[in-house]
């Protein structure tokens, strides 16, 4: 059963270990070193930032503090199983014997449909890759997605049918100083890679304008010259609006336009017809300050147009991405110096994780698993036949219904806590709980894993080699510093073993990340996210590469679009987009808008920053950011708990006026489980063009939380 690994080893007595790393979290992928002196009577750390090209030697306060968790006494150390009940030690042999037996089980009574899997932008590349080979190749079934569903597909898919591609940066980040005119849309970087923030104050030192488009004005917004206060929601029409006054101010790029895209006429003819009073109206940004915005991005010799999950997590995210694509074709700022689109990605790797094979519809360097010469080539590297590729998947919260509905029986987590970051979260839980095999891979006993079956425990960031590709698409090595503690696995190891219990061995022979890595080249060679001309050594050597980079003795590529766009035609395409208003609005039940998101100190569902000392005491708990006129119209006093309901759930919340954000909307951070988890009240309506949830437009009603409770008490005796 056992099978030779070849595992780094350290001397567990060796005093002053140096690591040099990179931080877990966050999408810039910022290079450190951490210290580990073992000498005293405790252990003792010492994070120094590494200068590189990305980070240039910042790093944030979650980073500073990433060592935290993973020397935490909470560490899951060996395998778990339900018995009677209760999650209990179990061998590694037991565990994956009972994984593989009860997949077996499952597949022959019901199909080998019947099982999903649900990865994560947490995972190297390599694990990524290999968990998609896994669905594919040991499992057959097609239900494989991953929480990058909610992050990044709206931008990707908007990347895909403007560009021909999606990379988050069109462009290096040195370029970003270069720009004369940069819109930050639905993005708070200052709180979600704090370490760019230089580049864009940079930018501003050379004289640039910052238009910021936010509800909130946000720790990002402090550094913008124009503030449009978008109502949640209407991105889509605000820049309908951009672009009508772009095109009447005559601020287009004609010879671009001509030169290097199509269907601009239809979306010239569809803004033209619009009404600026009434878009200001419902987009609550004044006609006054849609001119001004519009006028500095379109007379800006270059310029750059980001967006984050503000813009993209709505039942029309996509649509609103793409509209922004729209305003960066007409001005022509985008394949030359200081110009781009740029979607800032979020998890560590959010970029790698969506480009090789985790995705639904996907197979590895962004290839189509319903395309045949794709499954051929893809089959043909894997040594299998292609009809035995499975079709394509759902969605990532379109699993948890089929795992509640009961179609899939059997699922594997790994990198996820699905139970806390899906949309409509009691549905999702319920789901979990209903599931009849639930196997969980995770460093933590995370909510989603204390449901599980199963609990396989893996390494940290510190331990477990890989590449990882940050929101440029620039790709770094992350070496291992340490050795795994207690009987802990990294990722791609356990899908081996289990592959290995599958008899399936022959597909997954790999003894270190660099042999999966150099299966992945040759996986994603000849594809739009070709890594084929990127190795380990090269890695070591360059300090980062750009995909696409097809050769050994390929530069990378930095910067795209420099001659053509990756359509067959090389043309970039225009799509007219008709705004849609977010599907519920406030009515007197649910009088108020609730958006969401992030703070500095929390990454995510907090599994990892909350077993961090430093991190957790810097926020204690969940909040919700109230204008105060709003909480004074409902009996709030600032510091107090509320309930905030929708017709899905209840989250409780204390809490704090701020004069910066809109009067009619509400903000609540994702980094709290439980009664402190604003999914419980967040929509699962689906974008149809790429199944992001709208997280971020629900109507609400709020209550002092005394209040509530008396309320729900009535109920209950009535
Ligand atoms: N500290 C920290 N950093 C992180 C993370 C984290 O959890 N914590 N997560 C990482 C990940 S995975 C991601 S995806 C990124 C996310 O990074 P961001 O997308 O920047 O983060 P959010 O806070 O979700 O949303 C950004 C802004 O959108 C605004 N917003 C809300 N609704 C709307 C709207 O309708 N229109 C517009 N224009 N704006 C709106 C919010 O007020 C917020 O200021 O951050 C990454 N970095
Ligand atoms: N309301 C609302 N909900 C949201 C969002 C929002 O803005 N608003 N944002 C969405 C976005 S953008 C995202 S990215 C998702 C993220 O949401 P999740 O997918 O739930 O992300 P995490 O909280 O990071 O959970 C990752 C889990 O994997 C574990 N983990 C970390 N590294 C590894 C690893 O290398 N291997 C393994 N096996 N496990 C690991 C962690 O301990 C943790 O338990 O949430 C989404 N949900
Ligand atoms: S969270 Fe992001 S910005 Fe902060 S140190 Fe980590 S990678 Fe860098
Ligand atoms: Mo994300």
């Amino acid at each position: 059963m056992e099978r030779q690994i070849d595992t780094m080893t350290f001397s567990v007595e060796q005093a002053n270990k140096i690591m040099a790393t990179q931080c877990p979290f966050c999408s810039v992928q910022c290079k450190m070193e951490v210290v580990e002196d073992l000498s005293g009577s405790r252990p003792a750390y010492q994070v120094t930032a590494i200068p590189n090209k990305a980070s240039e030697g910042r790093l944030c306060v979650k980073g500073m503090n990433a060592y935290q968790h993973a020397v935490s006494r909470e560490r899951l150390l060996h395998p778990m199983m339900r018995k009677d009940g209760a999650l209990t030690r179990v061998s590694w042999e037991e565990a994956l014997e009972a994984v593989s037996s009860r997949f077996t089980e499952l597949q022959t009574k019901h199909g080998a449909d019947t099982i999903g899997l649900y990865g994560g932008g947490s995972l190297t590349n390599e694990s990524a890759y290999l968990l998609g080979k896994f669905a594919r190749v040991a499992l057959k079934t097609k239900y494989i997605d991953y929480n990058g569903r909610f992050c990044m597909s709206a931008a990707a898919s908007a990347g895909v049918k403007t560009f021909g591609i999606d990379r988050g940066l069109t462009f290096a980040m040195s370029d970003i100083p270069m720009a004369e005119c940069i819109i930050l849309a639905g993005t708070n970087i200052a709180e979600c890679q704090p370490t760019l923030m230089p580049y864009f104050t940079r930018a501003k030192d050379n004289g640039a304008v910052i238009i910021a488009i936010d509800p909130r004005a946000s720790a990002t917004v402090s550094i913008a010259d124009i503030h449009l206060q978008v109502k949640p929601g209407m991105d889509a029409a605000l820049v309908n609006a951009m672009l009508k006054v772009i095109v009447d101010e005559k601020l287009t790029d004609e010879e671009f336009i001509r030169n290097r895209t199509k269907g601009f006429d239809a979306v010239k003819e569809h803004v033209s017809s619009l009404n600026l009073e009434e878009i200001a109206d419902y987009t609550g940004v004044s006609i006054e300050l849609i001119r001004k915005a519009a006028i500095q991005f379109g007379k800006a010799r270059t310029g750059m147009v980001f967006t984050a999950r503000g813009v993209e997590q709505h039942a029309d995210g996509h649509m609103a991405v793409r509209n922004f694509l729209n305003m960066v074709l007409a001005t022509g700022k985008i394949g030359r110096a200081g110009c781009g689109y740029g979607a800032v990605t979020g998890q560590g790797n959010g970029q790698g994780g969506r480009e090789h094979g985790q995705k639904a519809d996907q197979l590895p360097g962004y290839r189509l698993i319903e395309n045949p010469d794709d499954r051929a080539y893809v089959a043909g590297v894997w040594g299998i036949d292609p009809n035995d590729l499975p079709g394509k998947g759902v969605s990532a919260y379109e699993m948890m219904e089929l795992v509640h509905g009961g179609t899939i029986k059997g699922l594997f987590v790994m990198g996820s806590n699905p139970i806390v970051s899906n949309p409509n979260a009691t549905l999702v839980e319920e789901a979990l709980e209903r599931a009849e095999f639930l196997v969980v891979a995770d460093m933590f006993l995370s909510e989603t894993a204390k449901l599980a079956d199963i609990v396989l425990p893996v390494s940290a960031y510190l331990e477990n080699e890989g590449t990882m590709t940050n929101l440029e698409g620039r790709v770094l090595l992350r070496p291992a510093g340490r050795s795994a503690p207690g009987e802990v696995r990294h990722d791609w190891q356990i899908l081996c073993d289990l592959a290995y219990s599958l008899g399936k061995e022959q597909y997954f022979p790999f003894r270190q990340s660099e042999e999966i890595f150099n299966e992945l080249r040759v996986a994603s060679r000849g594809g739009i996210a070709d890594y084929y001309g990127i190795t380990y050594d090269r890695l070591r050597k360059e300090e980062g590469i750009y995909w696409p980079c097809p050769a050994l003795d390929h530069p990378g590529t930095p910067r795209l679009f420099g001659e053509r766009f990756a359509h067959q035609d090389g043309l970039a395409v225009f799509q007219q987009v008709d705004h849609q208003s977010p599907a519920e609005q406030p009515s007197e039940e649910y009088p108020l808008y609730l958006t969401n998101g992030r703070l500095l100190s929390h990454y995510l569902t907090g599994v990892q920053t909350r077993r961090s000392p430093v991190l957790a005491a810097r926020e204690i708990e969940n909040v919700l950011e109230i204008h105060p006129l709003t909480a004074r119209k409902h009996r709030l006093e600032d510091g107090a708990l509320a309930s905030v309901r929708s017709s899905r759930g209840t989250v409780i919340v204390r809490t704090k006026f701020t004069s910066a954000i809109r009067e009619d909307t509400l903000f609540i951070p994702m980094h709290w489980g439980d009664a402190q988890n604003v999914n419980r009240v967040t929509n699962d309506l689906l974008d149809p063009n790429c199944r992001m949830p709208d997280f971020k437009t629900s109507a609400v009603r709020i209550q002092p939380l005394a209040e509530y409770l008396l309320e729900q008490k009535g109920r209950m005796t009535n």
